[in-house]
């Protein structure tokens, strides 16, 4: 078989997304997911421009081979741009290879380890009654566990909290901004509030629903430490990305002062962001995504080291990874041992038709379908009918106006 075409789709039902499709001689066509959020033309122009030329005419089905040539190849490595770009290259040919094979991805990762996928879903609110109106619908769509954020007293627009208006302007398609909207922040406001919120919450929901936090690499070490051991009574089933990981040792601080679990990775794209991490288990659940890590090749291999240290996963899945990246994660997290939990908030019904694919959320729970290949089928007219609009993440000021992490 061999590689006689690839294009780079960007469509825009509601919000942007870059998919990479690849054609074979015999027929077969593969997708791959390349969205990296609010800077998705810099993906686009990498494949278009730089990879799509030295896959034609190779043989889809050497995924390592094509996989370490890419990497390797462009001598410049790793980064979230480069890394997006071969996760849906990988992506694309394990796709084809599965359906030359007749069988669902997750038959080729070695099968099926469990019958579904726990997924989490996110609540939000500015206030606790808000935030309470938030976790019901969330169970009342069948979410096994919640992700809780909440506005602070004196801040005006915290991530992860939408008035009822911002959420109807995002499902409309209407949510995209042509320049970052301005969020505010104030560490010690924030300190002081959430420990309030999750006794609220467990007051409210009782001790066994499974509750998550992330703060958004807002805090310092020590700051992180500290709202850890603060949240220890509320038993969170992870507090997520509590300090900018780059600094892989500043988790010992952490770590050392508290037993609530932790969750990084989200924005890491190489194993070499995690070595320190995992060696030394300063975290219980890797984060990051198919799509921002280079596939399912390097991720799988990621599993596969952090279960030597107890660690498990916890793929990305925001509304800006595509169907095409969520399926691809679907039929990782049925395959690998060490599976944690799936974040999921699911799609609009118009990203869905352009996308159609086979997995399905019932109950709470992910299933990859039994579809060969991912199981996503891209709607290329209707993509085209919605063409890629500029729309960027915010960005976060202190009241003084500094520029803080967002
Ligand atoms: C999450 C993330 C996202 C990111 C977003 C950026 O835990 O789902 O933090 O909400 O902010 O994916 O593009
Ligand atoms: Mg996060």
């Amino acid at each position: 078989m061999k590689i006689v075409d690839a294009n780079v789709v960007v469509t825009s039902p509601g919000r942007n997304f870059v998919t990479l499709e690849i054609a074979t001689d015999e027929g077969l066509t593969g997708l791959g997911d390349a969205t990296l959020n609010g800077r998705e033309l810099a993906v686009a122009s990498y494949l278009t421009d730089h990879v799509v030329p030295l896959l034609l005419g190779t043989d889809p089905h050497r995924i390592e081979d094509t996989w370490q040539y890419l990497y390797r190849g462009a001598y410049w490595r790793r980064g979230p741009v480069t890394m997006a770009a071969i996760a849906a290259v990988d992506v694309a040919l394990w796709d084809i290879k599965a359906k030359a094979a007749g069988l669902p991805l997750y038959q080729l990762l070695g099968g099926a380890s469990r019958e579904r996928v726990r997924t989490y879903g996110h609540a939000g609110g500015r206030d606790v009654p808000e935030l309470f109106d938030s976790i019901r619908a969330r169970l009342a769509e069948g979410y096994p566990a919640i992700r809780v954020q909440t506005g602070v007293p004196g801040l005006t627009k915290v991530y992860g909290v939408r008035s009822e208006a911002e959420l109807a302007e995002e499902s409309a398609g209407r949510g995209r901004v042509a320049r970052p909207v301005v969020e505010d922040w104030d560490t010690d406001a924030y300190l002081r509030h959430i420990p309030r919120v999750f006794e609220a919450v467990r007051g409210e929901f009782g001790p066994e629903l499974p509750l998550l936090h992330d703060a958004h690499h807002r805090l310092t070490p020590i700051q992180a430490a500290r709202l850890g051991k603060e949240l220890e009574p509320y038993r969170l089933f992870w507090l997520e990305d509590c300090t900018p990981a780059e600094n892989q040792e500043g988790l010992r601080l952490v770590r050392e002062h508290t037993t609530t679990p932790l969750a990084i990775g989200e924005v890491f794209n190489s194993v070499h962001d995690y070595r320190t991490l995992v060696d030394e288990q300063l975290i219980d659940y890797v984060r990051s995504a198919v799509t921002h890590f280079g596939g399912v090749s390097p991720l799988k291999k990621l599993f596969d080291y952090a279960a030597q240290h107890q660690i498990k996963s916890a793929i990305h899945g925001p509304e800006d990874i595509s169907p095409v990246g969520m399926a691809a994660a679907i039929h990782l997290d049925l395959a690998v041992h060490n599976f944690g939990i799936q974040e999921f908030s699911g799609h609009t019904a118009l990203t869905n038709e352009v996308f159609r694919h086979a997995y399905t959320f019932a109950d709470g729970y992910l299933h990859p379908g039994e579809e060969p290949g991912i199981g996503v089928e891209l709607d290329r007219e209707l993509a085209a009918a919605h063409p890629y609009a500029p729309s960027y993440l915010p960005v976060n000021r202190l009241q003084d106006g500094t520029v803080h992490d967002w």
